[in-house]
């Protein structure tokens, strides 16, 4: 798909296929046949560059044909380069604008709560994410408010656009500053499925506050060439990459 589009972000999708998987495939209540139920649960992609992970969960689950894939980042295309609002297709918010989904997710819990549903945001969250002042303020909300209908994600892979978050701008401890805003934390290899399918069972259970899930991945995982590297984060793969990449994770080349 990125080949194809000959843009986007390769990295962070990888790294993320696993919790994208156990949410979609074992945690949500969805019904692709019955996207607008009032009563499914949402998930909000905060981190929205990193979309192409979210659309093949999506289409894999039935929301839409195989052959839109092929036109990621195509004009006219639901399909676009970072998440448009689309809920018939599952996309539950246009995000993009790091910092701007944890307030989402927190506003959607809160309408949940006013309608007595009980249905779970999901958020979805990254390290470079985590500069953003406005991530904070909403997080101290969730907690303040106790949206425990609330599990977010943290993807800890260490990079973001610019190269490592460490020489950036450091945004650890994290799961001190959660908990310090009030949240229950976790953290896990978010690498590992079982050590993911435990932390979303551990969040559903916990209550009386809004639970994060700080995951450290690892940056395009699963190809040798795109691991840990932060030029990955924002280029689509050339032929020979590509060739390399579906033979490394089983797909022919
Ligand atoms: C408010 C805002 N500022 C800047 C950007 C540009 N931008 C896109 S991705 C990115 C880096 C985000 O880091 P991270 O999500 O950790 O990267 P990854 O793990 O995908 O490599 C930046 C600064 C943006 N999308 N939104």
């Amino acid at each position: 798909m990125l080949h194809k589009a000959g843009a986007g972000h390769t990295g962070g999708p990888l790294g993320m296929m696993e919790i994208i998987t156990a949410l979609y495939f074992s945690a949500m209540s969805h019904d692709p046949k019955n996207p607008t139920d009032p009563d499914r649960d949402r998930f909000i992609l905060a981190n929205g560059h990193t979309c192409p992970a979210l659309y093949v969960a999506l289409c894999r689950a039935g929301y839409f044909p195989k052959e839109e894939l092929q036109h990621l980042r195509q004009l006219g295309s639901p399909l676009q380069g970072h998440p448009k609002l689309n809920v018939k297709w599952g996309i539950e918010m246009s995000t993009g604008s790091l910092g701007q989904g944890m307030s989402v997710a927190n506003g959607i819990a809160f309408a949940a709560r006013l309608d007595k549903k009980d249905y779970t945001v999901y958020s979805f969250h990254s390290d470079g994410e985590a500069q953003e002042g406005m991530l904070w303020e909403a997080a101290l909300t969730a907690g303040h408010h106790r949206l425990d209908n609330r599990i977010g994600f943290l993807d800890f892979n260490g990079i973001q656009i610019d190269g490592f978050n460490k020489d950036i701008k450091d945004v650890s401890p994290l799961a001190d500053k959660f908990e310090a805003f009030r949240w229950a934390v976790r953290n896990i290899d978010g690498n590992n499925m079982a050590e993911v399918l435990d932390a979303i069972d551990w969040a559903k259970k916990t209550k009386g506050k809004p639970k994060m899930i700080i995951a450290t991945t690892i940056l395009g995982k699963g190809v040798s060439i795109f691991e840990n590297k932060p030029k990955y984060h924002g280029v689509a793969p050339s032929d020979e990459e590509l060739a390399i990449a579906l033979k490394e994770l089983g797909e022919g080349a």
